[in-house]
């Protein structure tokens, strides 16, 4: 790592230090699975409690100045203040992300039910969460639909893509300036024998009739086991409809684990195909989140240790050296164009992300920064009576 020339070095913290991960309100709040919540001490109550601790990540890691928000769950009576809370402590409110799956009503899907009374609530709800955009001033809708059917034969296939484009067409064409349309496709949950949006494919073909603000975001938890998604990143950012990443991590389905700590090494290469495309400049429109779970571990802590993770595989990605590949992919060196990949993959880019955090005037060790901090033993006082938020509220 030492033995890097200067030039290098600089060029890769100057990356890192313009690297842009937006967290989740929702990963500050209690969550579990089907089977138990354990409450956590110190958990947020409100919208404004999230806020304060995506600013506390943002205080110790100095790249995560946005807090995705999702509706209801962060429902407010004023979205302009939210926002001027948020940007009292250094950070802006960032994706909306719409909630069509946990009323009643959606037992047969929403934007896709039979019911056309639930499918104009539903698009009403998405119709809202555009409005809620104008007053946060966030760019992104991200629409996740739990729609789908449990059986063959329960609903008609092409009948659902139908009321799928006109949802989607009455939300984006209510999008205004720079707003954009970002769906998620997610292969099962809550339906098991198909769901509505199931692949890239299908979210790719419903964005390209829709038009250039609709693009397509990659939950990584979202596939099948096995799946190579590090080819979606490359096939959707050369069709130019790659729009941001759900990040988080998977042994089995969607887990919604920290990033980077199953496969590290698919984080990477899916970094590298980003740095590759020149995608990782923010300004490239590439919005790299979070959506994760802290469900066991300590929720602060986990949301450090994740955008810690995606920096580490980021600079891996940043050290490849893509002369060396492209020479040997050219002159079809199998070998050496691996290896090139794997010498990068394998250094150890810690001191240097340590190097960089002292350049930014922060603690070389967030983690160790943040629980020396004392914000965790003072949230957990101020937060001792009262409603924790969780996954309803
Ligand atoms: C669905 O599994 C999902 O990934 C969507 O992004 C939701 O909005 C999110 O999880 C939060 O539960
Ligand atoms: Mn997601």
């Amino acid at each position: 790592m030492n033995q890097l020339a200067p030039q290098t070095r600089s060029r890769i913290k100057q990356a890192l230090r313009g690297q842009r991960v937006e967290t989740a309100s929702w990963a500050y709040g209690n969550s579990g699975t089907r089977f138990k919540v354990f409450p956590q001490e110190g958990v947020p109550r409100n919208p404004y409690e999230k806020i304060a601790d995506a600013a506390t990540v943002h205080r110790f890691t100095g790249v995560a100045p946005t807090v995705a928000l999702h509706i209801p769950w962060d429902k407010v009576d004023d979205y302009a203040d939210l926002a001027t809370a948020a940007a009292g402590q250094g950070i802006a409110l960032g994706t909306i992300n719409a909630n069509v799956f946990q009323d009643d009503d959606y037992k047969l899907g929403s934007v896709t039910n039979p019911d056309p009374g639930v499918r104009r609530k539903a698009i009403d709800h998405l119709l809202e969460c555009v409005d809620i955009m104008d007053q946060t001033g966030s760019r992104d809708l991200k629409l996740w639909f739990s729609d789908g059917t449990n059986y063959p034969g329960q609903d008609d296939v092409r009948t659902r893509q139908d009321r799928l484009a006109v949802a989607l067409g009455e939300a984006y064409d209510r999008l205004g300036g720079d707003q954009r349309m970002l769906l998620e496709y997610k292969l099962f949950e809550p339906a098991f024998y198909m769901t509505d949006v199931p692949d890239w494919g299908t979210a790719y073909l419903h964005c390209v009739q829709l038009g250039e603000r609709a693009q397509v975001v990659i939950d990584t938890g979202h596939h099948a086991p096995g799946t190579n998604i590090e080819f979606i990143v490359a096939v959707l950012l050369r069709a130019g409809k790659l729009g941001g990443f759900d990040f988080n991590s998977r042994f089995y389905a969607d887990d919604d684990l920290m990033v980077g700590s199953a496969d590290p090494f698919q984080l990477f290469r899916i970094m590298h195909e980003i740095v590759q495309a020149g995608a990782l400049d923010p300004r490239a429109g590439i919005a790299f989140m979070l959506d994760q779970c802290h469900n066991i571990e300590p929720k602060i802590p986990a949301v450090i240790r994740s955008v810690m993770n995606v920096q580490e595989a980021t600079a891996k990605a940043l050290l490849v050296d893509h002369d060396a590949l492209r020479a040997a992919q050219d002159n079809g060196d199998v070998l050496d164009a691996n290896a090139v990949l794997m010498d990068a993959y394998n250094t150890d880019v810690r001191p240097l992300l340590r190097e960089l955090r002292e350049d930014m005037g922060l603690d070389p060790d967030p983690i160790a920064a943040y629980r020396r901090s004392g914000y965790f033993e003072r949230v957990r006082q101020e937060r001792a009576e009262g409603q924790a938020a969780g996954w309803g509220a």
